[in-house]
């Protein structure tokens, strides 16, 4: 019996020697501790033993029964270090490999004009309207002075619909509609930016669709001082503190006078450059006292209420900041174009 032990012992020796698998560890346990592994087999033969044999031999059996159990464990714990260190080897991660870069988009320089614009705007107390692209001629010439047959009609080639609507050919209508739905006539402060439509051939510095925002400021007593103070903050806000405004005469059927505005310019200074074309001032937008038609055609007594107005292309204005040469990188989404604008720090 004792003889008996001692082999099983060894033999578990062996076996766990043997096991290099969790997994395989449990088939010894059975062998030696199962109901019908070699323990309880020697366990059934205590019955045929005389009472003392049955006492020591029991006790034998019992101590081996910790062992084998003590022995299992051990190895058992021995394995499961293993096989994590194994683990860890084989799911390591190196973390100093270079990582794929995250494609981040950025606001399209467009957009970033004329957020800035808007900005600005509010900030001298502007509210930002806008309306439909789809109009009527009667809000897009007739009310705006240019009545059927007037030759600037001709001149802004448009996309008619039908006879009375098309696609509109710059923002004014909509503060034509402003100004009409505005029946107790307070004061008017706003800004109108968005899509506008002309029947151009494509190129350089045309495009058939474009953006647009138009300002419009109407009031008692408003003069054109008032015009050149807020064209003032927008020309320093936009291209520098240092920059000064100069007004010339020029000619819009919707305003009288009619004013064009030039910034001095912003890469010379004044002096003269390829930019300003030597001239030192860069033409930016066109402007003048809204003419008494369009306030009367918009429900305005003209000898009470004088206001000014202005037109300014956002396309333009970003080709000078970001010396962009050609109007189409606006529209055509290329990524070679569009990455060269880089995310700026915070934006939304
Ligand atoms: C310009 C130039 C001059 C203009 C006029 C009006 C309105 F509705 F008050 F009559 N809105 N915008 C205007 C005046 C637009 O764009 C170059």
């Amino acid at each position: 019996m004792e003889k008996k032990i001692l082999e099983i012992k060894e033999n578990l020796l062996k076996d766990l020697e043997k096991v290099d698998l969790l997994k395989n560890l449990n088939d010894i346990k059975v062998k030696y501790l199962g109901k019908k592994g070699s323990i309880s087999e020697l366990s059934s033969c205590i019955k045929d033993l005389s009472n003392d044999q049955k006492k020591k031999v029991g006790s034998l059996l019992n101590d081996l029964k910790n062992e084998v159990n003590t022995k299992i464990e051990e190895k058992k714990k021995l394995l499961e270090i293993e096989e994590m260190n194994k683990k860890i080897e084989s799911e390591k991660i190196d973390v100093t490999l270079p990582s794929t870069s995250i494609k981040m988009g950025t606001t399209h320089p467009l957009t970033r004009i004329i957020d800035e614009i808007e900005t600005l705007f509010i900030s001298m107390g502007f509210d930002v309207v806008e309306g439909p692209e789809v109009e009527q001629d009667l809000y897009n010439f007739e009310k705006l002075n240019l009545p059927k047959g007037h030759p600037a009609r001709d001149s802004q080639d448009s996309f008619y619909i039908t006879e009375e609507m098309l696609l509109r050919t710059q923002t004014s209508p909509v503060q034509a509609r402003t100004m009409d739905a505005n029946l107790e006539k307070s004061p008017i402060r706003v800004i109108c930016p968005g899509k506008v439509y002309r029947r151009d051939d494509d190129d350089a510095t045309h495009s058939h669709q474009f953006t647009q925002i138009e300002g419009l400021m109407v009031d008692k007593n408003i003069s054109v001082a008032d015009l050149k103070g807020v064209l003032e903050m927008f020309a320093k806000n936009l291209f520098g503190e240092d920059r000064e405004i100069r007004l010339r005469p020029s000619f819009f059927p919707f305003t009288e006078p009619s004013l064009e505005a030039d910034v001095s310019c912003f890469k010379c200074g004044g002096k003269g450059c390829s930019i300003c074309k030597g001239t030192g001032w860069i033409e930016i937008l066109g402007s003048g006292m809204v003419h008494p038609n369009v306030l009367r055609n918009c429900g305005y007594d003209p000898e009470i209420y004088t206001g000014f107005a202005f037109g300014i292309g956002p396309e333009r204005v970003a080709m000078l900041k970001y010396g962009i040469n050609d109007i189409r990188s606006f529209y055509t989404n290329d990524m070679r174009f569009l990455n060269t604008f880089d995310r700026v720090e915070g934006e939304k």
